[in-house]
């Protein structure tokens, strides 16, 4: 499969923003795709279900999470960590669809990451008041890979900070269809996601979902 079979944006319907050092925004990169991506979402939350996963300080989560690649993010008791199976089904979890990976290296390449080849995808649903607090990505072995971030449905506003979680934040408005790549150094800096407004979106109800893709080891 290649790109070229899909429909997709250019300048000046891409807009691009360097947000920070190493982090680029792609605005409505995967606009077009946005239905045909939910659609493979649906397919993975029927294999792994959507589920509040428990830090190790023993809080639920407010966002929903599953994920499908060769390895999931996951928490409990224990911390957190990548496992090859996913804890709800005790299978692997879902392989990432061929959209889904092609999309996110196309990102990646846009951003300046020719190399980036994600084994991982996860998915996050914030229903209407879920947020996400301030924290680092460090669960990856290698944080010269970027991650790729694909927000949709209800606007989130995120927060962006530096390298020390009281460092102060930038705020931004994420929307369906934009696409982050967060590389260089911004890959370890303190990012969050603020309550999410209640709203409806057509295509997705009253929630936000957020795809991360990510080469974990
Ligand atoms: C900046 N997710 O899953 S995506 C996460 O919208 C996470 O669900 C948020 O933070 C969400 O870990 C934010 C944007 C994002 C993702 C990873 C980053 C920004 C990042 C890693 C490093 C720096
Ligand atoms: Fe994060």
């Amino acid at each position: 499969m290649t790109f070229d079979l899909f429909e997709h944006l250019e300048p000046p319907d891409v807009v691009r923003e360097e947000f920070a050092p190493g982090a680029v925004i792609l605005r409505h990169f995967v606009l077009p795709q946005a239905k045909a991506i939910l659609a493979e979402v649906a397919i993975v939350v029927e294999y792994s279900p959507f589920r509040h996963m428990t830090t190790p300080g023993g809080y639920a989560m407010s966002v929903a999470m599953t994920n499908c690649g060769d390895y999931g993010w996951v928490t409990d008791h224990q911390g957190y960590r990548y496992s090859a199976e996913d804890p709800l089904t005790g299978k692997s979890w879902p392989p990432i669809a061929p959209l889904l990976y092609q999309l996110a290296v196309e990102a990646a390449v846009q951003g300046g990451f020719p190399d980036f080849q994600p084994n991982v995808c996860l998915i996050n649903r914030y229903a209407i008041g879920a947020k996400m607090s301030l924290h680092q990505d460090k669960d990856e072995k290698n944080f010269d890979y970027p991650i790729v971030s694909m927000s949709f449905g209800l606007p989130a506003i995120f927060q962006f900070g530096g390298f020390s979680r009281s460092d102060s934040v930038q705020r931004c408005l994420l929307t369906q269809g934009d696409v982050v790549v967060w590389g260089g150094s911004s890959r370890l800096a303190y990012h969050g996601i603020l309550p999410v407004k209640a709203g409806y979106h057509s295509d997705t109800g009253d929630c936000r979902i957020n795809l991360t893709f990510r080469k974990v080891n």
